[in-house]
């Protein structure tokens, strides 16, 4: 089943930043859905445990050059 975890995503300054991490995560197989708040600096992800690990997540987000951080 979908699982979903929260990420905090540390250093975006505009809603640029934001989309491009969205774009890289929604990219992603096993991602089924990725949303990006620039404000609380916190992503929400559903995806496919089966496909891919929250951890694969995490560095997909900081290969974009942000630093991400489990929240849950
Ligand atoms: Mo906005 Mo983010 O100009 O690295 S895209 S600051």
């Amino acid at each position: 089943s979908i699982q979903v975890c929260r990420i905090q995503v540390k250093g975006m300054t505009c809603t640029s930043c934001s989309s491009t991490v969205e774009s890289a995560l929604r990219v992603i197989p096993g991602v089924q859905r990725a949303q990006v708040a620039l404000a609380t600096e916190e992503a929400e992800i559903h995806y496919d445990p089966k496909v891919l690990s929250y951890n694969q997540i995490m560095e997909a987000i900081q290969d974009t050059g942000f630093e991400a951080i489990l929240i849950s």
